[in-house]
């Protein structure tokens, strides 16, 4: 009910609403209408009441409670069940938890902050209250295990299109998991899943987008290598409204590449990339070396020319571009 009332509000764009139109319009009493206004307020909403007027939305928090994401949502799945937490361990643990406990596909966990935000092998992510958007999908696509890798790049190119369309710069993807801008980190993505030989249970898509950082949030080691939007743009983005455009593109994305497969994913990756016709060196379990990035294979492995014209297929593993700082 809350969800609904603040769509109302957002609606009249800073006009007043009255209760008597508000109970109306949503079938309660003038009495649970303010009870819900009070508790909007609670968490932050700056809203006017008159006795005359009734209310009038004067601003909003950039606060992740569900009625915020919820509210303005236009996607049919993905976000339909959203949990929020103050703090979690990490997004990814507490959707394989719900997942473990038979969480429906598109349910969305989403944190303030994360305790021990994970990136990939063990490596950390930094994710301090306020500053940025860390939350997890659980997906249940109806694919082999094989396939699942395949959903990083998905999820890397519905973040890399959000992100154009929001701010008009050209964010970048770098091979398997990164998006940047000008070579900086600016959103990681962290595929994990469960799954028996020939199925999958359930995939946990974590995404972590920094918003609102100034250089000095970021520890010394990351500085020259992370961005936030609102060091890209100079601007201010409501993290809520960020997830609802990530969330749009990604659940249109996800089902067009379930119905007409990989190599339409492929294409757009390969329009938003800045990995291929780089210099890289690449690192995986079975050591490092430099080459060329050649192509993406048809299943989304990287094609890599060394010096000597061996060409290496990665499965997984970590690119750094050579022209650039970045190393993970
Ligand atoms: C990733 O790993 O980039 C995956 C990050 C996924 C984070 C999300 S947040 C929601 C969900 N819940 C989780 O617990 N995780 C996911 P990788 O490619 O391994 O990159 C990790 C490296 O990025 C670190 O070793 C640092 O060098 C760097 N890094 C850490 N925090 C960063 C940040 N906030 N911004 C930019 N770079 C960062």
């Amino acid at each position: 009910m809350k969800e609904q009332i603040l769509a109302l509000l957002t609606e009249k764009q800073g006009a007043y609403l009255s209760g008597a139109e508000l109970s109306r319009r949503l079938n309660i009493s003038r009495t649970a209408v303010w009870k819900h206004i009070k508790s909007l307020k609670d968490d932050g909403y700056s809203i006017a009441a008159s006795p005359r007027r009734g209310y009038c939305l004067l601003g909003k928090p950039d606060i992740l409670a569900v009625p915020e994401i919820k509210s303005g949502l236009t996607t049919r799945v993905f976000g339909q069940k959203v949990s929020f937490f103050p703090q979690l361990d990490s997004t990814n643990e507490e959707a394989k938890r719900l997942a473990a406990a038979g969480a429906p596909e598109g349910t969305v966990v989403v944190a303030e902050q994360q305790l021990q935000g994970k990136g990939r092998l063990g490596r950390s992510w930094i994710s301090p209250p306020g500053l940025g958007l860390w939350f997890s999908l659980i997906l249940r696509p109806p694919l082999l295990p094989a396939r699942a890798a395949q959903l990083t790049l998905v999820s890397a190119v519905a973040v890399g299109r959000a992100l154009r369309v929001a701010t008009g710069l050209p964010f970048a993807l770098k091979w398997p998991n990164d998006v940047l801008l000008d070579g900086k980190k600016v959103c990681g993505i962290l595929t994990e899943l469960s799954a028996e030989i020939e199925k999958i249970n359930y995939v946990i898509v974590g995404i972590g987008l920094n918003v609102h950082q100034k250089p000095g949030d970021f520890p010394p080691e990351l500085r020259e290598r992370a961005l936030s939007l609102k060091m890209a743009t100079g601007r201010f983005f409501r993290r809520a409204e960020l997830l609802r455009k990530i969330l749009a593109h990604y659940e249109e994305l996800y089902f067009a590449y379930l119905e007409q497969g990989f190599p339409m994913v492929l294409q757009v990756w390969r329009e938003l990339n800045c990995t291929l016709g780089k210099e890289v060196s690449v690192t995986t379990t079975e050591g490092s070396f430099r080459g060329t990035a050649l192509e993406l294979s048809e299943g989304g492995c990287l094609l890599v020319r060394k010096a000597s014209g061996e060409i290496v297929k990665i499965m997984a593993g970590d690119v750094t571009l050579c022209c650039d700082y970045f190393d993970n």
